[in-house]
C-alpha cells in the first residue's frame, strides 16, 4: 500500500485518526441511479456483470469519477460466494436473489463448502484491476454476513419476515449453528482473498440481522460475526459492521469487533457513539429518502449529521442504507461537496 493511500482520509477515519474533512462514500453507490451504470447492464444480467472484470472495474469506478467519493466499493454481490460455491441461485431484475432450492435441512447445509481463492478468480482479477485504476482511493471489499445469507438460503428469497429463517433458528438451533459455521468460513474466507488481492478494508453486511432481539443476536449471530472479524485481524485492514433497524443491537454490534460500526438512520450518531461504547469509527447515517426531497433539505440533514458526529472517535459520512434507484445522482454529487466543504470548516 502506497503512504498516499495509507494516508486517505477514509482510512484515517476507519482508524479514529484525525482527518482534514470527513470522508463520503455511498452505499450502493454504483447502480441504477446511474445512466452510465444502466448503459452498460444493458442485456447483461446481474451474476454475469459481477464475473465480468473489466465490466466490474468499470462499474466500480463510475461513481468515483462521477461524485469524487473518498472510497470506491467493488461493484459484486451478497451471493456472488454462494453462487461461486455451487449453490443453484439467481438475481431476478426487481427483485433480487432466488435460491432454487432453499436449504432447510442438514443434508443441504451439508453442500455448502468452504471457498478457494480459485472459485472467484474473476473477483481478485477485478479487485486487482481496481487498485491499479484508483490510485490513492481506497477500495472497499465486502460479503454478506451469515445472519443475512442464511435468510436468502433458508427463505429462498427476498422476505419481510424471515419466517423460516427464524423457525430453524428456535426450532432447529443446531441444524442453525451447522448452517452459520459454514456461511462464517464462506464469509471469512471471501474477504480474505479480496483483501488479499489489494482491497484497503471490508464491510460486512448485515442488513436484516435489526429482526432479532438482543438476547438472540447474542446466542445465535455474534459467536459467528465475531469470528469473521477475528478471522480478519492479521491483515490489518479496517473491517466495517452494517446492518439496517439494529438501534437495540449497536453494543453488540461493537462488540463483534469490527473497527467501524455502519448505523441507519433511526439512531442520531451522538446516541449511537454511546451505544457502541468507545474505541470504534462510526458511518453513516442519512436517511436515503432525504435525497428524493430538495436540495436544502438534504442540506440541513446532512449538517446535522455532521453537527452529531463532531463528538465521535471517527467519522465516516454515508446513507443510513442503499442509494435508491430513482435518486438525483446531482443531489449525491452535491452531497459529497458540502460534506467535504462543511467538515473542512
Ligand atoms: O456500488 C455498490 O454499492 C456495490 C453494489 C452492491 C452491494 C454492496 C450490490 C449490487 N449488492 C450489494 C450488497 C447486497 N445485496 C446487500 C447488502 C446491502 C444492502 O443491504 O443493501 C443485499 C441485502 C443484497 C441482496 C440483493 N441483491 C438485493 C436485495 C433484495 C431484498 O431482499 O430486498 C437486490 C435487489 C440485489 C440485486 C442487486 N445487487 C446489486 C445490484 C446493482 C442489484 C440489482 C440487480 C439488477 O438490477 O439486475
Amino acid at each position: 500500500m502506497t503512504s498516499e493511500l495509507a494516508d486517505s482520509v477514509f482510512l484515517r477515519a476507519c482508524r479514529r485518526r484525525s482527518v482534514s474533512h470527513t470522508p463520503v462514500w455511498f452505499m450502493r453507490q454504483a447502480g441504477r441511479s446511474l445512466p452510465e451504470y444502466r448503459a452498460l447492464r444493458e442485456g447483461v444480467p446481474m451474476l454475469t456483470a459481477c464475473a465480468t472484470p473489466e465490466l466490474v472495474v468499470e462499474v466500480t469506478m463510475q461513481p468515483v469519477r462521477r461524485y469524487g467519493v473518498d472510497a470506491a466499493i467493488l461493484f459484486s454481490d451478497i451471493v456472488v460466494p454462494l453462487k461461486a460455491i455451487g449453490v443453484d441461485l439467481d438475481i431476478k431484475p426487481g427483485v433480487g436473489p432466488v435460491v432454487a432450492a432453499p436449504i432447510r435441512d442438514a443434508e443441504a447445509v451439508r453442500t455448502l463448502r468452504p471457498i478457494e481463492p480459485d472459485d472467484v478468480s474473476y473477483v481478485t482479477e477485478a479487485v486487482q484491476g481496481l487498485t491499479k485504476e484508483l490510485g490513492a482511493t481506497p477500495l472497499i471489499g465486502f460479503a454478506g454476513a451469515p445472519f443475512t445469507l442464511a435468510s436468502y438460503l433458508i427463505e429462498g428469497g427476498p422476505s419481510k419476515n424471515h419466517d423460516h429463517t427464524k423457525a430453524m433458528m428456535y426450532g432447529e438451533p443446531e441444524l442453525w449453528h451447522a448452517l452459520m459455521d459454514r456461511l462464517t468460513e464462506i464469509t471469512l474466507g471471501f474477504l480474505r482473498v479480496q483483501l488479499a488481492s489489494g482491497a484497503s478494508a471490508v464491510q460486512l453486511f448485515d442488513s436484516w440481522v435489526g429482526a432479532v432481539s438482543r438476547d438472540d443476536y447474542r446466542e445465535f449471530v455474534l459467536p459467528y460475526t465475531s469470528r469473521i472479524f477475528e478471522g480478519l485481524a492479521d491483515l490489518d485492514a479496517p473491517r466495517i459492521h452494517f446492518g439496517v433497524g439494529t438501534g437495540e443491537l449497536l453494543g453488540l454490534l461493537g462488540q463483534a469487533g469490527a473497527d467501524v460500526v455502519g448505523v441507519d438512520w433511526r439512531v442520531p450518531l451522538d446516541e449511537a457513539a454511546s451505544r457502541v461504547g468507545p474505541g470504534k469509527a462510526l458511518q453513516g447515517n442519512l436517511d436515503p429518502a432525504i435525497l428524493l426531497a430538495p436540495w436544502e433539505v438534504v442540506e440541513r440533514r446532512a449538517g446535522e449529521i455532521l453537527a452529531r458526529a463532531a463528538g465521535t472517535e471517527g467519522h465516516v459520512f454515508n446513507l443510513g442504507h442503499g442509494v435508491l434507484p430513482g435518486t438525483d445522482p446531482d443531489q449525491l454529487a452535491r452531497l459529497t461537496d458540502f460534506v467535504h466543504e462543511a467538515s473542512a470548516r
